[in-house]
């Protein structure tokens, strides 16, 4: 059984297989795109993952793409640890929500992480070479060419805020629900290795606008103390490690 996933440190959606990589204790190997360089629109990629994005998972050659399939995929493949509850109504509200994190949080994070970490990156390429790398993109070709050279406006920016406020309010109200620590009650699950990446990242760009909401304020705790919480985000996997442009922005 030899697991290869093509991922990025930084990547929100590869942070999350690695984070059940990480808790189940498999090996894996890891191959480390560039994505400003565009590794993940070479030919030789696109055969794998068509949409040009990370993760890819390549197990003893079958190809899964789409993180939060991977997630179910190695949870199908590789039980022990699950992640996922046995009762059919409970693991649908596990994929509900991981829907719905996918649909509004993981979705809006882009972003301010555009605008705040990439953006002076593209600032530096010409016109004409942003407009190649943009329409080179199959899934992020409007989003790259709405956001520009000069940043998504802030009317753009004030809606993504307001989607990941709307977020943290909804994951507070879920754990109200179920009793809490996590998502789904008791037992960690999908839903909540999906949604952790958009916490973390807002959490590095200085952005924890949760603070007022003391049950996700527990629940960032308990993710973060996982112990599959620091082999994932190794050094180099958020964002203030990578852009010193944003090291003053990060809180601690
Ligand atoms: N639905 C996909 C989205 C993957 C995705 O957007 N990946 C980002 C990194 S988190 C990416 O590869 N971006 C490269 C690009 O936009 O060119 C998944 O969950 O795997």
């Amino acid at each position: 059984m030899a697991y290869k996933l093509y991922n990025a440190p930084q990547s929100t959606c590869s942070q999350r297989v690695r984070f059940v990589f990480n808790a189940k204790g498999l090996p894996f190997d890891e191959v480390k795109l560039n994505l400003l360089e565009g590794d993940q629109l070479k030919p030789d990629y696109l055969k794998l993952n068509p949409n040009g994005v990370v993760p890819t998972l390549d197990h003893d050659g079958a190809i899964v793409i789409d993180s939060t399939v991977i997630t179910e995929y190695l949870d199908e493949v590789e039980p022990e640890d699950s992640f996922t509850p046995e009762d059919p109504v409970a693991r649908a509200r596990m994929r509900t929500l991981m829907h719905y994190i996918d649909e509004m949080p993981a979705g809006a994070v882009r972003v301010p992480t555009f605008n705040l970490a990439f953006l002076p990156s593209f600032q530096k390429m010409s016109r004409d070479a942003f407009v190649a790398m943009a329409e080179s993109k199959p899934l992020r070709r409007e989003f790259m060419l709405t956001m520009g050279q000069t940043g998504f406006p802030k009317a753009e920016m004030d809606g993504a805020l307001a989607r990941l406020r709307r977020s943290y309010e909804r994951i507070d109200a879920e754990i109200e629900k179920s009793g809490g620590p996590w998502l789904l009650g008791k037992e960690i699950s999908l839903a909540d290795v999906a949604v952790m990446p958009a916490l973390v990242r807002m959490h590095d760009l200085g952005m924890p606008d949760w603070q007022d909401l003391p049950r996700v304020v527990t629940w960032f705790d308990n993710i973060r103390a996982h112990p599959a919480y620091k082999p994932t985000y190794y050094h180099g996997s958020l964002l203030s490690e990578r852009f010193p442009h944003l090291k003053e922005r990060a809180s601690a």
